[in-house]
């Protein structure tokens, strides 16, 4: 594996597209703008290409001071853009996950660390689910080349692993950290202390007031009812900043929205896995749920607080199915 095989398997008189989920975060679109500037610098001309609003206002930012030139495939002018006889390399996501639109071109490239969920077959993958961060498998492949990292470009592969890393809080990303300790010598550090500073929509704040103003604790159990249509981004930020809460361990945050309750799950602590918890607790309201240890989600149809009446009791109801769900899981678990 390297960028050599990588490059052995693309055909230069075809179409070339390095594709990003959706939405697109800043470790994969670290990965796609480094991998295209690399590809470039060896004669290739890719584009880097994705569907679904790019919401995050610090994402946002970093893509236009840095300049870094995109192409959103769901509109009317690119969405005939990729063609079937084109090339697609897939970057911190895997063909027919359920973030990434199908394209009808070929998949001849993967490069990702998350785990493999659907087999599929490409030229040439790299699939590694140890590392933390897909950030950290392309500073390889530039290493495999003697590619120089930019300062601009190192940056960038920084913030992709402070991003899905946590700040690289868990032991598990070992090998994430040495790859952060190359980079950050030859990062632009001014660049990763701008990142986030614009990062509240104003938007936002009405909803954390709202969030605020419903917040229920009980048993260091954090549960809040939004308000009305927020997008799941919003509501797992939320989640994000209520589980920073002193003594709270664990979030349960949800919205009511054209389809149901869409819920944003949190938890901190190894007793609760917040992924079993939310499968079990929304399944008993014929809902989907499910995650990992430490986030999950999930979304419940609105008929099953149909006959519940009021934001109380609904609240009522969610912790009801949380608590219940707690003791089944720990029940499992013995
Ligand atoms: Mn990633």
């Amino acid at each position: 594996m390297g960028f050599k095989e990588l490059m052995s398997v693309i055909d230069k008189e075809r179409k070339l597209y390095i594709q990003m989920h959706r939405p697109p975060d800043p470790d994969c679109l670290a990965c796609a703008s480094v991998m295209s500037d690399m590809l470039t610098s060896v004669g290739f001309e890719p584009g880097i290409v994705y569907t679904g609003v790019i919401s995050k206002p610090e994402t946002v930012e970093l893509i236009n001071n840095l300049g870094i030139k995109l192409i959103r495939l769901d509109t009317d002018t690119n969405k005939h853009l990729v063609q079937k006889e084109d090339q697609v390399i897939v970057v911190d996501c895997q063909k027919e996950n359920s973030n990434v639109a199908p394209l009808p071109a070929e998949y001849i490239a993967c490069i990702d660390h998350h785990p493999e969920l659907i087999a599929n077959e490409y030229k040439y993958a790299d699939i590694r689910p140890d590392f933390g961060a897909c950030s950290s498998m392309i500073y390889e492949y530039a290493l495999d080349i003697d590619y120089q990292l930019s300062p601009v470009q190192a940056a960038l592969l920084i913030y992709g692993i402070r991003i899905d890393t946590d700040d690289l809080s868990r032991r598990k990303y070992l090998m994430d950290v040495d790859i952060f300790a190359a980079l950050y010598k030859i990062a632009n550090l001014e660049i990763l202390s701008n990142i986030g500073r614009n990062a509240i929509r104003p938007e936002d704040i009405s909803t954390t007031i709202v969030a605020y103003e419903n917040l229920t604790i009980k048993n260091n159990i954090a549960y809040s009812f939004a308000g009305d249509d927020k997008a799941k981004e919003s509501l797992a930020e939320l989640a994000d900043k209520l589980i920073s809460l002193a003594d709270i361990s664990f979030v349960v945050v949800y919205s009511k929205c054209f389809n149901g309750f869409n819920f944003s799950v949190r938890s901190q602590t190894f007793t609760l896995n917040a992924g079993k918890i939310a499968k079990n607790a929304f399944a008993r309201a014929n809902g989907d749920g499910g995650g990992h240890k430490y986030m999950a989600g999930g979304l419940v149809p609105k008929v099953a607080f149909m006959d519940l009446h009021g934001n109380k009791a609904v609240m009522e109801h969610v912790i009801t199915l949380i608590e219940e769900a707690i003791v089944e899981v720990s029940q499992e678990e013995e």
